[in-house]
């Protein structure tokens, strides 16, 4: 094999966020920016040659010329296999399935996720380890070291691959394996979930459902899963062709940017179970007639209902979410007398305690839910829970949520976003924030008192790596909470994420609309980062 070395100077900007490197498309077109990062990546490996690496992205435009790029990096680099999605698809939970099945070594995933996508928008890498996760901070802070000394990346002089056709083909020592998308992912879900009762559920006219896969690479899984095994009517998936730039929409599900669901789901004659997906088919959003399921309350209902599941019907041995998500799941796992962990915001956390066997299910409340089954958040899997415990309980997603709410209590719960803040005001408002912290205790607002004010730093309890700075917490004394934090996968600026969450246990009460509810918590937080005075604005970019 040919192969060629070129001399490079470093970028310094390829920092790994919370999850992989996000970038302007324009940016990794630049000379080399791409190579320098993937030829990064192979240096922090070890031990790799002849192993099998697996190749995927969520279909946004550059995912082709990206793959092809990297398929002749790897094979410069000494991989012995290479395993790529037909077309070079393949979503975020499918890869990570493909990666443990197989038993590769590892696996890139060329996806922004719920980033908007196009030659003017937004394109991203990540790298996941063996157990089909995410990379761990260890390795990620590697990398970074690694893309600010490179100096020459290899890549292997070899044709253009047919990604489009299946098959096996040697070139020159190198295994290539063009395999079927969806198939392998859609017999992992028939392992998990009861999809007889599913389709008898749905052929009697008991389920009816609409999901949106907005124009992104959950298309083709939820048309063969949803439509083709479980016998949804035609048409029930829609915006079901991935596009290169999803329509020029952000493929993000929540209710602000899945209009379209959101107004079947509000409109006359709603179907039993509304749902979307994200770009890369890891997130999830989760709707009944006339109701939205929060994703924190997801996970919490997920977490009560998990034997109600073939695959959980043993129990779970334990939950996580990250620390912004609110603390529903925390009193189930108090009523199940299972361990609930929290972890910083990204996925790489749950990793270790999935491998370890200390949590089943876990979740995100940016929309992500997900178990022992992948290593990644697992968008389809979550709406796959949903159906098989409707069909289980015969009973209306309204009417599953408020019965846990009357056993629970109610976590009621917002987030809100300032989008493409300048990054100087942004780290003015956490700088700000600390500053108040030692303050802060005791401090009273109405019926809202301070009773602890922190920055969240969390020790992994089974390699005992610390990562620190990773939110600001304000409790109250009646269990309300307060988080703030910096998204780490924002291309433009900085995003300013604000998280409200209050507690209310009163029947009359479960009902309330959540912005009503936390208004004044609203007001608490712009008074503690005065985020609205520094910036101008009046309002955040987006609720969700
Ligand atoms: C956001 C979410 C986080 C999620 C991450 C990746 O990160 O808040 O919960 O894990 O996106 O999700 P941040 O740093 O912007 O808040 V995805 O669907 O982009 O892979
Ligand atoms: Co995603």
């Amino acid at each position: 094999m040919q192969v060629k070395t070129y001399t490079t100077t470093p970028y310094d900007d390829q920092k790994p966020g919370t999850s992989g490197l996000r970038k302007k498309v324009k940016v990794f077109q630049k000379p080399g920016y791409l190579e320098n990062f993937v030829q990064s990546i192979f240096n922090s490996l070890e031990n790799f040659q002849g192993k099998t690496l697996v190749l995927g992205g969520d279909g946004r435009f550059f995912n082709r010329q990206a793959i092809q790029i990297i398929i002749k990096m790897a094979a410069a680099n000494g991989f012995g296999e290479l395993i790529i999605g037909q077309g070079g698809l393949l979503s975020t939970p499918a890869a990570s399935n493909i990666i443990r099945q197989y038993q590769a070594f590892g696996g890139i995933i060329l996806s922004a996720s719920h980033n908007p996508g196009g030659p003017d928008e937004d394109f991203g890498i990540k790298y996941n380890v063996s157990n089909g996760g995410p990379a761990p901070e260890k390795f990620t802070d590697a990398l970074y070291q690694q893309t600010k000394v490179i100096t020459s990346y290899k890549i292997a002089e070899l044709d253009d691959v047919d990604l489009d056709s299946i098959g096996e083909w040697s070139l020159e020592g190198l295994k290539i394996r063009v395999i079927d998308s969806v198939a392998d992912y859609a017999q992992l879900m028939a392992k998990i979930f009861d999809f007889e009762l599913i389709k008898q559920s749905i052929a009697a006219g008991l389920i009816t459902l609409r999901f949106d896969a907005m124009h992104a690479i959950t298309g083709p899984y939820a048309t063969q899963i949803l439509e083709g095994m479980l016998g949804a009517t035609a048409g029930s998936v829609f915006n079901a062709v991935p596009l290169e730039d999803f329509g020029g929409g952000h493929p993000d599900p929540n209710m602000a940017h899945a209009h379209e669901l959101t107004e079947i789901m509000f409109g006359d004659n709603p179907p039993t179970l509304g749902a979307a997906s994200d770009g890369d088919g890891d997130r999830n959003m989760i709707m009944g007639a006339n109701i939205f399921v929060t994703p924190s309350d997801s996970l919490a209902i997920m977490a009560a209902n998990a034997q109600l599941i073939p695959a959980y019907a043993k129990g779970i041995s334990g939950v996580a979410r990250s620390m912004p998500t609110s603390q529903a799941v925390d009193r189930v796992a108090q009523a199940l007398k299972i361990p609930c962990y929290e972890t910083p915001t990204g996925w790489k956390f749950f990793g270790n305690l999935l491998d370890a066997g200390k949590i089943t299910l876990c979740g995100e409340e940016s929309f992500g839910s997900g178990s022992n089954h992948v290593r990644e958040k697992d968008g389809l899997w979550a709406v796959l829970f949903w159906l098989n415990l409707i069909a289980r309980k015969r009973q209306s997603i309204a009417d599953i949520v408020l019965e846990h709410w009357q056993k629970y209590g109610r976590d009621i719960y917002c987030r809100h976003d300032y989008e493409a803040v300048d990054t100087t005001i942004a780290n003015d408002i956490l700088d700000f924030l600390r500053s108040q912290l030692p303050n802060l205790q005791g401090k009273v607002w109405g019926d809202y008192v301070v009773k602890y004010a922190d920055e969240f730093s969390y020790t992994d309890p089974v390699d005992h790596s610390v990562s620190s700075q990773q939110g600001i917490r304000i409790g109250f004394s009646n269990g309300s909470r307060i988080v703030f934090r910096l998204s780490g996968t924002g291309t433009i600026g900085a995003t300013l994420r604000i998280y409200l969450e209050r507690y209310e246990r009163d029947a009359q009460s479960l009902l309330q609309d959540a912005q009503v509810a936390l208004a004044e918590l609203s007001d608490i937080a712009e008074q503690l980062c005065q985020v609205k005075q520094r910036t101008g604005r009046t309002e955040p970019t987006v609720i969700t």
